[in-house]
């Protein structure tokens, strides 16, 4: 069975109502998150009881949370990693204790997913997010400047205003560790953390690199089948498996995305899926395009089957909207094209459904 849900940034910072999530056919979950707490501190069990009974009040529940995010501490590898480590181990425990089962997460160092235009005009009047490695090509500095002195607000995750000054100090941080020493920083949380996940069944899903390819010379190590592979081997575990981000994998127009999907579901390694197409435009550019498979260059049907086929039962969520019928919405997380992304997807599950009976 596959359980479907919505990514919600919680009452104050979403202006979509849990009631109007319920009403999306087919929605059970809430894919959640405490989104003000620093990465590396614990999260209180109040605070994500509090967060479950606000969600099951609404119909829904909250089994997956995106994302516990990874301290910049432990990806480097400086001495504060251990404590938080013990950090990251009581949240796992916080979380099961109030009923969550998948953790995403991800180890990009100093930012998270990057876009280098968050309303880019479609030709049917919508607007969605796009890349452009030009624009994002250049020293740290320059790409520095550019977000400050944008007057449209190039607002990205971890580009925040008040954030460009310890980005600047991160990039520092980071300057010896290549991708070597970020798999073996990655792969000691990893195994620090994994008698706890399979000690109160917690299912650890890292998310894609996004877009997956290296920027502005930081490591990237969550790229394609190989990356995942050697993810796998630090620890061979159903607690120590995988988001497949299908947009993500997809900005890489050599990775094989229902193949990647068929291998990794095939050994029990993927609890989580994040479902969308992207529209290659060349070069390395893309836009995000409406879910359907003649939108954009994905192939959504064979994504579906490759789920269905391998015996998919996780959690799945549509993911980045466009900006449809007059709503604003948060970059990517609107409600109406999500909506409709998750009718259409799971059209498409039913009938691969019927036809495999
Ligand atoms: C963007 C999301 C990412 C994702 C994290 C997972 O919209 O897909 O921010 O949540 O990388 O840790």
């Amino acid at each position: 069975m596959l359980k479907m849900g919505f990514r919600w940034f919680g009452a104050s910072d979403d202006p979509i109502p849990l009631a109007y999530v319920r009403q999306i056919p087919g929605v059970t979950q809430i894919v959640g998150a405490l989104f003000d707490i620093p990465a590396g501190e614990v999260w209180p069990r109040e605070r994500i009881a509090a967060l479950r009974d606000e969600i099951e009040a609404a119909g829904l529940r909250l089994e997956v949370i995106e994302s516990v995010n990874v301290s910049d501490a432990i990806k480097i590898g400086t001495s504060e990693r251990d404590r938080h480590i013990v950090n990251y181990i009581a949240t796992i425990e916080n979380l099961a204790a109030c009923g969550v089962k998948v953790i995403c997460y991800n180890i990009m160092p100093v930012f998270d997913w990057i876009r280098t235009d968050l309303r880019h005009p479609l030709d049917d009047g919508s607007s969605t997010m796009s890349f452009d490695p030009a624009l994002v090509a250049g020293s740290v500095d320059d790409v520095l400047a550019r977000v400050r002195d944008s007057a449209d607000g190039y607002r990205l995750p971890g580009w925040e205003p008040e954030r460009l000054a310890d980005v600047r100090a991160l990039f520092e941080a980071y300057a010896d560790v290549d991708e070597t020493r970020l798999t073996d920083n990655y792969r000691y949380f990893i195994q620090a953390i994994m008698p706890t996940c399979e000690r109160f069944d917690v299912r650890m899903a890292v998310h894609p690199d996004d877009p997956p390819r290296s920027l502005f010379g930081l490591p990237r190590i969550v790229k394609d089948a190989a990356d995942l592979r050697v993810i796998e081997s630090f620890h061979d575990s159903v607690y120590n498996g995988f988001t497949l981000c299908t947009g993500s994998l997809g900005e890489n127009p050599a990775n094989d995305v229902p193949g990647i999907l068929r291998e990794f579901i095939g050994r029990g390694k993927v609890p989580f899926v994040q479902a969308r197409n992207i529209r290659h435009t060349g070069d390395g550019s893309f836009h995000e395009s409406a879910h359907l498979s003649s939108y954009g260059s994905a192939d959504m049907y064979e994504i579906m089957r490759a789920m269905y086929e391998a015996g998919f039962d996780g959690y799945v969520r549509p993911d980045h909207g466009r900006d449809i019928w007059g709503e604003r919405g948060r970059p990517g997380y609107g409600l109406y094209d999500r909506a409709l992304g998750i009718a259409y997807l799971l059209g498409l599950w039913e009938a691969i459904g019927k036809q495999h009976t």
